[in-house]
C-alpha cells in the first residue's frame, strides 16, 4: 500500500463541480482509499495569456495501483470530464497531477514523480501541507516546509467550497479565508 499525493485544479466549466466530481471518482478507484482532501484554494492563473482563476486542491489516497496505473486512472478522469489536451500552460476544465507516490522518485516518459514544478506553486504547497503537514518528507530528503519557505507568494485563498458532503474544517499553513 502506497500514499499518494494528487493536485487537483480546474478554471472551467465550473470548477468548484469539476473538482468534486473528480474527488468523487478518485475516491471510486480500485485497489484504494481516499484518505484526506485539503481546503480548496482559489488562486490566480499561472500561465499565459488572461484566464480565469483557479480552483486548487490536493487529496491523498492510499492504493496498491502502481504509480502508472494510477496515471491511466487519473488520465481517464481527465477526459471524461472533457479535459482537452491543446494549448500549453493554458486554461483547462480539469488537472490532476501527482505529486508524490510514497518515497519513490520516478522519471519515465509519462511520469515524473516527485512532480516537477511543485516547489514553484504555491497552490500545489500549500493545500499538500495541510494534508500532510510541513514536516512531510520528500523523496529527496527535504521536508516540504523548506520548500514553502523559498516559494514565490501567488495570492492563494482559501475558501469555504467542501469537496465532500461530510468534510469537516481543517486550518492551514498560509492562505486568507474568503
Ligand atoms: N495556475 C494555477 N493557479 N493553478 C493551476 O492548477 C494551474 N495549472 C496549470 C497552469 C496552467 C500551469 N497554471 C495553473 O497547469
Amino acid at each position: 500500500m502506497t500514499r499518494a499525493y494528487i493536485a487537483l485544479g480546474s478554471n472551467l466549466e465550473t470548477p468548484e463541480e469539476q473538482l468534486r466530481q473528480a474527488v468523487a471518482a478518485i475516491a471510486g478507484l480500485p485497489h484504494s482509499r481516499l484518505e484526506q482532501t485539503s481546503s480548496v484554494y482559489r488562486s490566480p492563473a499561472v500561465g499565459p495569456g488572461v484566464q480565469p482563476d483557479y480552483l486548487n486542491a490536493v487529496i491523498s489516497l492510499d492504493t496498491h495501483l502502481t504509480a502508472l496505473q494510477l496515471l491511466d486512472h487519473l488520465q481517464s478522469i481527465e477526459n471524461r470530464q472533457g479535459r482537452q489536451r491543446q494549448v500549453r500552460w493554458g486554461a483547462r476544465t480539469l488537472d490532476l497531477d501527482i505529486l508524490l507516490y510514497g518515497q519513490q522518485r520516478i522519471e519515465t516518459a509519462r511520469l515524473s514523480i516527485p512532480h516537477p514544478a511543485m516547489a514553484d506553486r504555491d497552490f500545489v504547497l500549500i493545500p499538500l501541507a495541510e494534508i500532510g503537514g510541513e514536516k512531510l518528507l520528500l523523496p529527496d530528503g527535504i521536508v516540504l516546509g523548506t520548500l514553502i519557505a523559498t516559494c514565490a507568494d501567488n495570492s492563494l485563498a482559501k475558501t469555504s467550497i467542501r469537496l465532500l458532503d461530510n468534510q469537516t474544517a481543517t486550518g492551514s499553513a498560509r492562505g486568507t479565508s474568503l
